[in-house]
């Protein structure tokens, strides 16, 4: 390899590694943070560096392999990141991808051009952040081969000899200095990965788990990318009309895809994309889809006479029951907000916008069966809309959910930093009995829950209103719900759902959590929420008690406490929280100090929307399946 002088190597080898030091001292700016999802993100980045290849159409399968040792494989088999000397820096451009901050794929004109611009903080973050990193290259014509250490190279990038095959393979293992874990979620990494390949239709994404005894496989491809997405989201619905109904542009610089079938529920789901990143809170793509729905809603009921002239859909009219994915690429995307996830090209508004105005009208015009299905749906929420309209002017000054009087049941806690506080909704009187005795009242509510919910899936919203089951946790909570939520009037930062590891308890569970999903939903995604784990098994020898929280757990502890004499441990079975007394629910479950509580996370919204609606949804024989199925994962729901 063709050597420079050496001060000036010197100088940006020294500037290089200052680059890749500054990811490690702060990897929270570069990937999120050091959690699971800072993990898994840095898959992500590598994948995200051969779709870019198959977008280009130079490469058509995409390997994702988990090896044992928390090692992960990413294997495409495109042209191969280019290995010649760049210029500028002197080295190969391979060691530059992965050692030089912000050297995307882009290397001269011709490539592709609508990389994210949000989440591609590239291979050099990932180099930084793992323990090592190989990458092997094959342009046809050689094999080329470096290694890493936490982003120093081992060595100058290597000719291995002569090859015909092409491709890229890069091999890494997260640096356990970095991440507060480095063990891979097989499922997480598939619903990315499947909503990549929805997203890039044709598109062979296979990911293998070989870390067990049996490699489990999923092969991720899907002809008809975002019609099949939606169909997937529909998967256990009932649909209002049993075709996908897509659209797509092309223009100069931008594209717009649109796929979305209507289903018989109450609630909509869009989710919108831009150069492939989820755009979880919308933006210009977002309100131009909305826009056109809801005018071509209301023209083509005109049109055709099937609304009174007076009357007007409203967007959440339109929107009642919709399954939507809307999908756009675009250069130089604008990622706006705190969390850099909506959309702010003005451009694509008007795009979006125009083209389903004009696609859906003559969509709906030639299909006028599903016209009518659409229009009727509208009606039938205006009027319901109408009705709750009513009801609520006519309580409006009694409400419960508008007055500032607690609910009776409700223990509230002292402190009124909601930094500090926490509100326990928790089953039963008799378990609600206990946590009042045991709580630290200066920063713990209580707030028992029983009895059975109504089924928030098939409700309306005036529903909801009228519940008295759910009517205290509104009150409680103080920001409402539906479209007048406000969690500014949040009254406490944590809401702990505590309830037992039985059929009932899942039961509470899912209710709540369908109802948090369906009418609060930013109290999920600002992760206010959150499931309390009660210990399963208590065990005992004389005056020493353990507690413990999986099969495993006893395991263990009935041997530590039996001890090289082998004496005889009692061990309990816990059926519900009613059996814990005060002290003891507070020790094991309560006391933050020593509880473990998990947070509900919504970052897919669309899996927990597919979760809920087979577990609450009109269907039954896809509940009575899931169920079946996953009977050992229902009573301890976790989403
Ligand atoms: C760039 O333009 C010239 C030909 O090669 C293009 C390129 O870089 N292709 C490419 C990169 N294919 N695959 C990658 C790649 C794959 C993985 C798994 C990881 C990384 C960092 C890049």
């Amino acid at each position: 390899m063709q050597q420079k002088p050496q001060e000036e190597y010197g100088a940006e080898q020294i500037q290089v590694l200052e680059g890749l030091e500054a990811v490690r001292k702060r990897p929270g700016m570069y990937i999120g943070s050091t959690g699971p999802k800072g993990l898994h993100h840095l898959v992500y980045e590598i994948v995200d560096n051969a779709i870019d290849e198959a977008l280009a159409g130079y490469c058509d399968k995409i390997l994702v392999d988990l090896l044992p040792g928390d090692v992960v494989r990413v294997k495409d088999n495109g042209r191969g990141i280019p290995v010649g000397i760049q210029p500028k820096l002197g080295i190969s451009a391979v060691t530059v991808v992965f050692t030089v901050l912000h050297a995307g794929g882009k290397f001269g004109g011709g490539g592709y051009n609508y990389s994210g611009g949000l989440h591609g903080v590239g291979a050099s973050v990932v180099n930084a952040l793992s323990e090592w990193l190989e990458v092997e290259v094959c342009d046809g014509e050689n094999r080329y081969y470096q290694r890493f250490q936490r982003g120093k190279e081992d060595a100058p990038l290597k000719c291995l000899g002569p090859t015909t095959e092409t491709g890229t393979t890069v091999t890494f293992k997260a640096d356990e200095e970095m991440f507060e874990t480095c063990v891979y979620d097989y499922d997480t990494l598939k619903s990315r990965l499947r909503e990549q390949a929805f997203l890039n239709a044709g598109i062979n994404i296979t990911l293998t788990d070989q870390r067990g005894e049996e490699p489990v496989t999923d092969k991720l491809h899907y002809e008809g990318g975002i019609s099949s997405f939606v169909q997937h989201l529909n998967k256990h619905k009932e649909l209002l009309h049993d075709k996908v109904i897509y659209m797509a542009q092309e223009e100069e610089h931008q594209k717009a895809e649109v796929a979305l079938q209507y289903t018989s529920g109450y609630t909509d789901l869009i989710l919108t994309f831009a150069n492939n990143i989820h755009t979880t809170d919308g933006g210009t793509h977002e309100d131009g889809f909305k826009r056109a729905l809801t005018r071509v809603l209301n023209d083509y009921a005109k049109k055709f006479n099937l609304i009174k002239d007076n009357k007007k859909l409203t967007g959440d009219d339109v929107r009642e029951g919709l399954t939507a994915v809307v999908s756009v690429k675009l250069q130089e995307a604008q990622f706006e907000g705190q969390t850099k996830a909506r959309l702010g090209n003005t451009e694509m508004r008007a795009m979006v916008e125009g083209m389903v105005y004009d696609k859906l009208m003559t969509y709906l015009e030639e299909n006028p069966a599903v016209g009518k299905a659409l229009v009727e749906k509208g009606l039938s929420a205006a009027h319901a809309r109408e009705a709750a309209k009513r009801a609520r002017d006519l309580t409006r000054r009694k409400s419960a959910l508008e007055s500032s009087t607690l609910p009776g049941k409700l223990a509230d806690c002292i402190e009124r930093d909601i930094n500090k506080t926490e509100l326990y909704l928790v089953e039963g009187d008799s378990a609600g009995g206990s946590a009042k005795a045991g709580r630290d009242a200066h920063t713990q509510a209580i707030l028992p829950m029983w009895g059975k919910m109504i089924n928030v899936e098939k409700a309306r919203l005036e529903k909801v209103y009228n519940n008295e089951k759910l009517t205290p946790v509104v009150t409680a909570l103080g920001c409402g719900l539906g479209n007048d939520f406000d969690i500014s009037r949040l009254r406490y930062g944590k809401v702990i759902i505590m309830a037992d590891a039985d059929v009932d308890g899942s039961h509470i569970r899912t209710l709540l959590l369908t109802f948090f999903f369906r009418f609060m939903r930013p109290l999920l995604e600002e992760g206010h929420v959150y499931l309390a784990q009660p210990p399963l098994f208590k065990l005992w020898r004389g005056k020493q008690v353990r507690y413990a929280f999986t099969e495993e757990e006893r395991d263990r502890y009935a041997k530590e406490l039996a001890g090289p004499n082998n004496q005889k441990v009692e061990i309990q079975r816990y059926k519900g929280l009613g059996e814990m007394n005060p002290q003891q629910l507070w020790e094991t479950t309560m006391d933050p100090a020593t509880r473990t509580v998990l947070r509900v996370d919504v970052e897919d919204a669309a899996r927990a929307d597919e979760l809920f609606t087979i577990l609450m949804g009109d269907k039954v024989a896809p509940r009575k399946e899931f169920i079946e199925q996953n009977a050992k994962y229902v009573t301890d729901l976790d989403i």
